[in-house]
C-alpha cells in the first residue's frame, strides 16, 4: 500500500459483527472474562483497547514501522522513552525544541539523576564528540520547535548505531507526510498527534513507533505500568483525522510555501525561518530528507523590539493567537512567551529564539486570505 491508501486502509477492517466502515469506539473499561485468563485478548481498558489498538497499527504503517503504542499526550509518549534509562544516564538533545520538552527533561528528570545536554545538532559531525560511555538516547527534534532548523537524520542515526546508543526523533513538525525517520536509520519515532496529524485541534495525544521488538516491548510495559494511555473516543478523533493527513498536508506545504515567500519579500520583516527557502542553512539536508517542507514557519521583525510583536499579533485576525500548530485553522504564536516560556531567556537568545519572534502554523484556507490578513497586520 502506498502513503495515501495507508492513511485510509492501514490496520482498519469494518467491525466483524455489524459490518461498520468506521471503527467503532469501544467504550468499555474492562471485557468479560470465560474463566480467570480465558479471554478474547482484552483484560483492562489501560493494557488494551480495539479502537486505540486500530490506531496503533495504522500508525505503524504511517511511519514503516513494526509497532506503534499510543499516549494521553505528547509528552506522556517523550515521558516514557526516558523512563527506559537509568539514574546516571546521559541524553544528547537537540537545543532547540519544544520547551515543555525541555521543561520534561529538566525539570523532572534531572532530579532522577539522567543527564541532559543541548547541543547544535545541525553539524551532525560535531554531535560525536559530545557522545560519551554514559550517552544512551540522542533526542532529535526535526524541523526544531520554533527555529526549523533541519538535522540530519540519516547522520545522526550511523552517529548512533557506531556508539551504541539510542535514536529517537520527534517528527511531530514534519508528520510522516513528510519524513519517515525509521527510513533513515532512526530507531524510534515520537509524535504529538495533538498536530498535524490528528488535524483538526480537537484532541491531545502522543506515539511512539518503532521496529526493533525489544524496545517495544519496554515501552509497552512502560505504558502499562505508568498508565499515559488515551481514552477510545480520542483515539477514534485521531483514526478519523488521519484519512485526510496527505490532502491537509499538500495544502498546508503549498500555503507554507506562500506565505514565507510572501514574508521575504516584505520591508517589514528581517528573517524568515523555513526549510523551503533556499536561504535556509539546512535546506539540502531537507531536501534530501523531505518530501516537502511543511506549513511552520517563523520570523522576526527589521524593528526587533517586543512593542512590534504585540502591534502585529493584535492586528492579525485570521490566524489565531493560540499554542499548539499543525491543524487546519492558521494558528500564530508568541515563543518567548507561550510554548517556550519555560527555557530561560539566555538559553533561547542563543538559539536565536528573540522576544519578538514569531511562529505561524499555516492552515489550510484560502492563501489569499491568508496573505491579505499578513499583509494589513504588517502596515506601518
Ligand atoms: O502537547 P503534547 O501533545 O503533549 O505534545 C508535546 C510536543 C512534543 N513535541 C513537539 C515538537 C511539540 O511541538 C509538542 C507540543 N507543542 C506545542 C503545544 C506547541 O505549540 O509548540
Amino acid at each position: 500500500m502506498r502513503f495515501n491508501t495507508k492513511t485510509i486502509h492501514a490496520g482498519l477492517a469494518p467491525d466483524p459483527s455489524t459490518g461498520a466502515i468506521m471503527t467503532p469506539i469501544f467504550q468499555t473499561s474492562t471485557y468479560v472474562q470465560n474463566a480467570p485468563g480465558d479471554h478474547k485478548g482484552y483484560e483492562y481498558g489501560r493494557t488494551q483497547n480495539p479502537t486505540r489498538d486500530a490506531l496503533q497499527k495504522n500508525l505503524a504503517a504511517l511511519e514503516n514501522g513494526k509497532y506503534a503504542l499510543c499516549y494521553s499526550t505528547g509528552l506522556g509518549a517523550i515521558d516514557a522513552v526516558i523512563k527506559t534509562l537509568n539514574p546516571g544516564d546521559e541524553v544528547l538533545s537537540t537545543n532547540d525544541l519544544y520547551g515543555g520538552t525541555y521543561r520534561l527533561f529538566v525539570k523532572v528528570f534531572e532530579k532522577y539523576g539522567i543527564k541532559f545536554s543541548f547541543i547544535n545538532m545541525s553539524n551532525a559531525s560535531e554531535v560525536e564528540q559530545h557522545i560519551t560511555s554514559k550517552t544512551k538516547l540522542l533526542w532529535v527534534e526535526t524541523p526544531t520547535n520554533p527555529m526549523m532548523n533541519i538535522i540530519d537524520i540519516a547522520a545522526i542515526s550511523e552517529i548512533g548505531k557506531k556508539h551504541h546508543v539510542l535514536v529517537c526523533v520527534d517528527n511531530t513538525f514534519a508528520s510522516p507526510y513528510l519524513q519517515n525517520p525509521l527510513d533513515l536509520g532512526a530507531d524510534l519515532v515520537m509524535h504529538s498527534l495533538t498536530k498535524y496529524i490528528s488535524g483538526h485541534s480537537d484532541v491531545v495525544m502522543g506515539a511512539l513507533i518503532t521496529s526493533n521488538e525489544k524496545l517495544h516491548e519496554e515501552l509497552k510495559f512502560i505504558q502499562n505500568a505508568t498508565g499515559a494511555t488515551p481514552g477510545p473516543q480520542d483515539c477514534f478523533l485521531v483514526l478519523r483525522g488521519i484519512k485526510t493527513l496527505h490532502v491537509r498536508m499538500q495544502r498546508h506545504c503549498e500555503n507554507g510555501a506562500a506565505v514565507a515567500h510572501f514574508l521575504t519579500a516584505h520591508p517589514a520583516i528581517d528573517k524568515v525561518y523555513w526549510c523551503g527557502l533556499t536561504s535556509h542553512p539546512n535546506h539540502e539536508i531537507a531536501k534530501k530528507q523531505m518530501r516537502d517542507f511543511g506549513g511552520m514557519i517563523s520570523f522576526t521583525f527589521k524593528n526587533d523590539t517586543m512593542e512590534t510583536a504585540l502591534a502585529f499579533l493584535k492586528k492579525i485576525e485570521l490566524f489565531a493567537l493560540a499554542e499548539s500548530l499543525g491543524g487546519v485553522e492558521s494558528l500564530v504564536g508568541h515563543p518567548a512567551s507561550m510554548t517556550h516560556a519555560s527555557i530561560p531567556r539566555e538559553e533561547r537568545l542563543k538559539n536565536g529564539l528573540t522576544d519578538a519572534l514569531i511562529r505561524l502554523s499555516v492552515g489550510i484556507e484560502d492563501i489569499e486570505d491568508l496573505l491579505e490578513d499578513l499583509q494589513q497586520a504588517l502596515k506601518n
